[in-house]
């Protein structure tokens, strides 16, 4: 039995959409950031970090988008990590940007208070993360494959994950027409059954 915690506006949505990918049964866990759910001490004893995704699998608790990923993958899904090991470490290199790169770009316009304790220094950030976000999706632009995935022709763990960030991109009304294959990998993803389903579930704002 599989549980995600999981909030529809936050990271946790590439979780979501690997699991309906996989076709696999889930039960979802709202964890509300309205209420502050993610300090409530239940939760912080699943997730010490209080942040969402959290998954619940058969062999213990999981967190961090990449390691939930690499796990259903290893267990139930193979076929989303290249066979060549060359392009599976050009997936994790990509993942690995996502998640230490473009995230924490992104996390600058919401989340000054992490690390800064003055608010001049968070109107700061939340000004500079247009432009540090808007540098790493040249980058990606740049850089992948867009054959028509992120890597190579097949959908790959990279991909869920590039197509949530991407979608955040735009709540800092960055205007994605400047990426062109990052626009249409934004139109490839969300015609897959697995999004519309996420979104259908509740997972995807
Ligand atoms: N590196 C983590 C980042 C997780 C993360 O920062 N999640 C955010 C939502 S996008 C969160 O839970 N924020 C709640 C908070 O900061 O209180 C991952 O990729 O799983």
């Amino acid at each position: 039995m599989l549980t995600l915690h999981h909030n529809p506006f936050a990271i946790s949505a590439v979780a979501a959409i690997v699991l309906e990918e996989l076709e696999l049964d889930y039960t979802p866990v709202l964890v509300d950031f309205r209420v502050t759910a993610q300090q409530a001490p239940a939760y912080l004893a699943l997730n010490p970090k209080g942040r969402v995704p959290t998954l619940e699998t058969p062999s213990g608790v999981l967190t961090e988008t990449g390691a939930i990923l690499d796990y259903l993958a290893a267990v139930h899904g193979p076929h989303l990590v290249p066979d060549d090991a060359f392009q599976a470490a050009r997936m994790r290199e990509t993942m690995y940007y996502l998640a230490a790169t473009l995230h924490v770009n992104y996390a600058h316009a919401l989340r000054g208070a992490r690390w800064a304790d003055a608010e001049a220094s968070w109107a700061d950030m939340t000004a500079k993360a247009p432009h540090t976000m808007a540098a790493s999706l040249a980058y990606l632009e740049g850089h992948l494959d867009f054959a028509p995935f992120a890597i190579g022709s097949s959908l790959t763990l990279a991909d869920p994950w590039l197509f949530v960030l991407t979608g955040f991109a735009t709540r800092l009304h960055i205007d994605l027409a400047q990426f062109p294959n990052l626009s249409a990998h934004q139109v490839l993803m969300n015609d897959r059954y697995a999004v519309r389903a996420a979104r259908t579930k509740g997972m995807m704002a």
